[in-house]
């Protein structure tokens, strides 16, 4: 009795976090490391040390974590449910140490121990489950979230593998395996407790309910679902949020007919393969291969998300009528879309409810972003696979489309035409199922990424479904974390930003229109200009030890870091490039007269992207032809560091004087990383595509370098047939820079290395490359012109600033609220 009162009281004691000194947090820190790692401090390893320390700063987190959950749980006001397949976090020790304003203590406290709290930094491996800004962006909305206290979940997939760590070989791209997890992962909390199963495979069966007809899936196989959980904490405000990643674990219940047929190790091996479901991060980035083991994944953790939610998150007895009220599932792109038949069969087929009440409820639970326009990119799952790994769900889909079909032609009458095109299932080339198009009936909103893509999904991409459905369509434009990408990345701009507009624009970021009135002071311009040099002289140090690689002093710092992508137009920078050593090598330009540039480029290719690799291959052979070309003098400078990622990003955007942001026009959904270095101070050379549309509006045409076609042109060239060969012919530069490449002089003579890259540009060039070639020549000479005047070049950076507080992902998230989720003020 006694024993049992004893652990009700303890059941209730609140969870006390350690003395927020540093006494306590060498003390809590200590005893990580003792009785966690289970050494002592004399014979601790570096990595014990990192893992002890994360634990600290985990514990001083706990207790708001749990108080969270809780009052999360009795408000059951209405809340995101966030589902995206991948989260690019990047590092967390920073991050977290931010957010809890534990970093002058925790420094302080590895000092006390006799240790550099950097070198532990240096330790962690970034947790790199995303291919690029689509998982970024996820990772920057969990942030906000957070700091705004809005009730949230994230939902996705712990990879055991996350983005392949990308070497190079001889120039070439190699992948090795990500393994994050090798050396633990401290900021993780695993709850077999609260697996999910998920069910796959099998057929479906009709029975009688009482009057009612029903359908029961029969699955073949099942796996289950462990949720790790993470601490998601806001900056500066106590709240802890979760983001809850599924990881793929074999169920132990065998196949009794393999079991029973004697051959044991047989039915261990087909269980065991259940594992794989979360196993790797499919690396392509753009481009879906449309693999069985891919869908397997979106629906393993959709599938485990709407469960843990419908079970553990609604109070008892809860109104499922009332769904729309307490949640709102938002799709990051296609691929949770499959969450969409899910509740319908759980609704219909496990609750019992009504098709027509539980389609009502499916119609406000979810809300769809739509992140590119390629075609390529828009998923389709072939109604054959679909329909042998998710028989019930294939069925649904059935539904929804003839029902929403019928609506169609009660509004159009028999236009066939139309209701082809806008049927969820296409015909050709096989049956699939058109998961964007399913995504937008079902959604409540359907939303693009920048102001330029939102308007082209509603007017090109899915113009009968905007007509169809009125105020459906919207926009949302992307935004960053201000914490990971000004405060953290850049410590030396963030002290003169607080000097200047006093604290708190962390989370206000508008407030850094304080800063326009510094522009005109040329003492602050001077202490910005120190800081830029500060930044490059850290990059510096940065690639040296990182990569051997030797950044131009005082050099202008030219940045392209993103995936390696046709349409992104790495090439274009490349002729630049090229052109500008042409000049010098031919002697028809002195080296003396050429801006002294460091051209920085950072970029992974889908391993199975051959023309994404070959242009890999290139760059790194013109670096290191140029870079040793001793007629360069030194004044041009390739460096293309491997394996760039959210780590790299925040040493190299800080140090950059100028974004490159050259997507074909109508290409580029967003991008984020253009509004990261305009916010760290380098000016942009841009199309105008994505959110490089609003960049420039914000800055000001003076503080921004357009060039090229706009996405009208761009329409207008193609229709009426572009040849780039004509371009090819009409301009001498262009022609020097490709014969130079075609001729082998970066190849060791050997001309057929690079001729598919340069016979794509004269003959296909999708993208338009030679079409933008003499524009892009034009700006790169105005942006030397303009950086040879440093005051005013530091004005323009100190305008970039000042006017790109409207891209904190707070914003973004505020936009979410207010125009699509409707969720309540956080307390
Ligand atoms: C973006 C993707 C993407 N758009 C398929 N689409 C993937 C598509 O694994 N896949 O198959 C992975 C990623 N990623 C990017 O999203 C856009 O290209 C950017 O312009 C945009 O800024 C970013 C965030 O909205």
């Amino acid at each position: 009795m006694s024993e049992i009162r004893a652990t009700h009281t303890l059941a209730l004691a609140p969870v006390i976090p350690p003395a927020s000194t540093v006494d306590g947090f060498v003390q809590e820190f200590l005893n990580n490391l003792n009785f966690r790692q289970g050494v002592a401090l004399s014979s601790s390893s570096q990595n014990d040390r990192y893992l002890a320390l994360a634990q600290t700063v985990r514990d001083y987190l706990m207790a708001r974590w749990l108080e969270d959950q809780r009052a999360q749980f009795e408000r059951q006001s209405k809340g995101v449910c966030y589902l995206s397949a991948e989260y690019l976090l990047g590092r967390q020790l920073d991050n977290n140490l931010l957010a809890s304003d534990l970093g002058g203590i925790a420094a302080e406290a590895m000092s006390v121990c006799g240790i550099d709290l950097d070198e532990l930094r240096g330790l962690e491996v970034e947790p790199g489950l995303g291919n690029g800004g689509l998982g970024r962006l996820a990772a920057c909305f969990v942030d906000s979230l957070a700091t705004m206290s809005v009730p949230s979940i994230g939902y996705g997939i712990r990879y055991e593998y996350g983005i392949f760590r990308q070497t190079f070989v001889d120039g070439q791209q190699a992948e090795q395996p990500d393994q994050w997890l090798a050396l633990g992962s401290p900021w993780e909390f695993p709850h077999p407790e609260a697996a999910q199963i998920v069910s796959f495979g099998g057929h479906t069966e009709r029975y009688q309910d009482g009057d009612v007809e029903r359908t029961r899936w029969i699955p073949a196989w099942n796996v289950q679902a462990v949720p790790y959980n993470y601490m998601v904490p806001g900056y500066h405000n106590g709240r802890v949020n979760t983001l809850r990643l599924w990881s793929a674990v074999a169920t132990h219940a065998f196949d009794l007919r393999i079991f029973n047929s004697g051959d044991y190790a047989e039915a261990v091996r087909a269980q065991t393969f259940a594992s794989n479901i979360s196993k790797v991060l499919y690396p392509e980035d753009s481009t879906p291969q449309g693999k069985e083991l891919r869908l397997q994944q979106q629906y393993f953790f959709v599938a485990a998300s709407v469960s843990d939610f419908l079970d553990h998150h609604l109070a008892d007895g809860f109104d499922l009528t009332k769904l729309p009220d307490r949640v709102i599932f938002q799709l990051n792109d296609t691929h949770p879309v499959i969450a969409v038949p899910e509740l319908m069969r759980v609704l219909v087929d496990v609750r019992g409810l009504e098709w027509d009440a539980a389609w009502e409820i499916t119609r406000g639970c979810f809300a769809y972003t739509c992140h590119t326009l390629l075609p390529e990119a828009l998923e389709e799952w072939s109604v054959d696979l679909l329909g042998r790994l998710l028989p019930r769900h294939l069925e649904i889909i059935y539904r929804i489309n003839e029902e929403f079909l019928a609506e169609v032609r009660e509004t159009y009458g028999d236009d066939e035409l139309r209701i082809r095109n806008m049927s969820i299932i296409a015909e050709h080339p096989e049956r699939a199922i058109r998961m964007a198009y399913l995504a937008t009936v079902a959604g409540a909103k359907v939303n693009g990424v920048a102001e330029l893509h939102s308007q082209l999904l509603r007017d090109k991409v899915l113009p009968d479904f905007a007509a169809f459905f009125p105020g459906k369509f919207t926009n949302v434009t992307n935004g960053v974390t201000p914490r990971r990408f000004l405060r953290l990345a850049n410590p030396g701009l963030s002290s003169l930003i607080t000097e200047a507009v006093g604290p708190g624009w962390e989370t206000d970021l508008d407030r850094l229109q304080g800063l326009e009135a510094y522009a005109d002071d040329a003492g602050f311009r001077t202490a910005f200009a120190e800081v830029k040099a500060q930044n490059k002289v850290r990059l510096r140090h940065e690639l040296l030890a990182r990569d051997g690689l030797v950044v131009g002093e005082d050099h202008l710092m030219d940045v392209m870091v993103k995936r390696l992508h046709e349409y992104k137009r790495q090439m274009l920078k490349v002729l630049h490039i090229v052109s500008l050593y042409e000049g010098i090598a031919s002697g028809r330009v002195a080296a003396a007269e050429v801006t002294p540039r460091t051209f920085i480029f950072g970029a992974k290719a889908a391993p199975g992207y051959a023309m994404a690799k070959r242009i890999i291959h290139l760059i790194n052979a013109v670096g290191s032809v140029i870079n040793d070309d001793p007629r360069v003098e030194g004044r041009l400078k390739v460096l293309f560091p491997p394996n760039y990622n959210v780590t790299l990003a925040e040493r190299v955007i800080p140090a950059a004087d100028l974004s490159e942001q050259i997507s074909l026009a109508g290409k580029e959904a967003s991008g984020t990383g253009n509004m990261k270095f305009a916010l760290n101070g380098a000016l942009t050379i841009g199309t105008d595509d994505g959110a490089n549309v609003e960049i420039r509006r914000l800055v000001g045409d003076e503080n921004f370098f357009l060039f090229g076609m706009t996405e009208p042109e761009v329409e207008a060239l193609w229709s009426t047939g572009y040849r780039p060969g004509e371009f090819y012919q009409a301009d001498e530069d262009l022609r020097r820079a490709l014969d130079l490449i075609a001729s082998g002089a970066f190849s060791g003579g050997d001309r057929s290395t690079f001729e598919p890259v340069v016979s794509n540009l004269l003959y296909d060039d999708r993208f338009m490359v030679l079409a933008d070639f003499a524009e892009y020549i034009r700006a790169q000479r105005e942006v030397d012109a303009a950086y040879a005047d440093q005051d005013a070049w530091n004005r323009a950076a100190i305008l970039n600033v000042a006017r790109c507080g409207f891209f904190s992902s707070d914003r973004s998230m505020r936009d979410y609220i207010n125009g699509i989720w409707h969720t309540p003020p956080a307390l």
